[in-house]
């Protein structure tokens, strides 16, 4: 009871913060006018914020062990239902209307980068809407929350990803599995329609925006969160990073009193799709973890 009580309070703050962020970001945005330069637009809990999320999640692994319970799961042993939904504003590609072929794909990257966690997708199903505002849909907006409303399907265990034209460089954002509980309508995953497999938004054109939030989805941070912390983004295994790399720097090393270089060949970070190929071990016991938590 006192939990529940606890999320309620943490995600309405988390609204407040989201409402400061997108203001942030639709300037730069603007200013930057199309340019895909805007890996995420996930809204990232404050720092009180995920320090409660990990306390609950080290109590919530207490108490399994305590009952002995496992705590890691098998490769490939959790199966996510996956209802894709295609928002588009007519048929054909120019209007955002993806073909089966470019779902099956992604489907496909999703499953290859997920090979090594617990997690294999199945796509459940696909519908189609056409509807231009929706269409259009930004973060946080009456669009995204009717959209989200009038389609999302399945439970907390459920990924509901959205294919989009957000706009404005967006690449897409995800939500929390903290937040299911409080917002479950809200949530899911949001892509730009051309960031699938073969679609036209290189060097973001090979599906790991899809990756990438499906990580957010399933309780990662970015890679460079905290920047050169101890505790960075909660995973122990990622070097810690001071802030987003782009394109593909080899090499890269923004904390050098940090062991390692930075993790730029990362799921979680922002270069290029062809850049980035890998979980971590740390990673994925960190989304077991939060998926046992909030999502089975
Ligand atoms: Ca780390
Ligand atoms: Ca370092
Ligand atoms: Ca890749
Ligand atoms: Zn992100």
């Amino acid at each position: 009871m006192g939990s529940f009580h606890f999320f309620n309070r943490a995600s309405r703050s988390l609204l407040a913060a989201a409402t400061f962020a997108l203001v942030g970001t639709a300037g730069a945005a603007a200013s930057s006018d199309q340019a895909l330069s805007h890996r995420c637009m996930t809204i990232i809990p404050s720092e009180a914020e995920r320090t409660a999320i990990d306390r609950s999640l080290q109590s919530f692994l207490a108490k399994r062990q305590a009952r002995g319970a496992s705590i890691m799961r098998a490769a490939g042993s959790v199966t996510v239902p996956v209802y894709f939904h295609v928002i588009n504003r007519g048929s054909g590609l120019a209007n955002g209307d993806i073909p089966q072929s470019q779902i099956d794909s992604q489907m496909a990257v999703l499953n290859s980068a997920y090979a090594g966690t617990p997690f294999k997708f199945t796509l459940t199903a696909v519908d189609r809407t056409t509807n231009s505002s929706w269409y259009t849909m930004s973060p946080g907006s009456s669009e995204e929350a009717a959209a989200k409303n009038a389609l999302r399907k399945g439970g907390a265990e459920s990924l509901n990803l959205y294919s989009a034209n957000p706009g404005g460089g967006l690449l897409g954002w995800a939500t929390f599995p903290s937040s299911y509980a409080s917002q479950p309508k809200m949530d899911g995953v949001v892509i730009l329609f051309s960031s699938v497999p073969g679609g036209s938004a290189a060097p973001y054109d090979e599906g790991d925006t899809g990756t990438h939030e499906v990580g957010h989805w399933l309780g990662l941070y970015h890679t460079f969160q905290g920047s050169c912390t101890a505790s960075n983004d909660q995973v122990d295994d990622t070097p810690a990073e001071r802030s987003a790399a782009y394109g593909c720097p080899v090499g890269r090393d923004s904390c050098p009193l940090k062991t390692g270089d930075d993790p730029i060949t990362n799921f979680m970070d922002y270069v290029d799709d062809a850049c980035m190929y890998e979980f971590t071990t740390g990673q994925s016991t960190r989304m077991d973890q939060m998926h046992l938590q909030y999502r089975s």
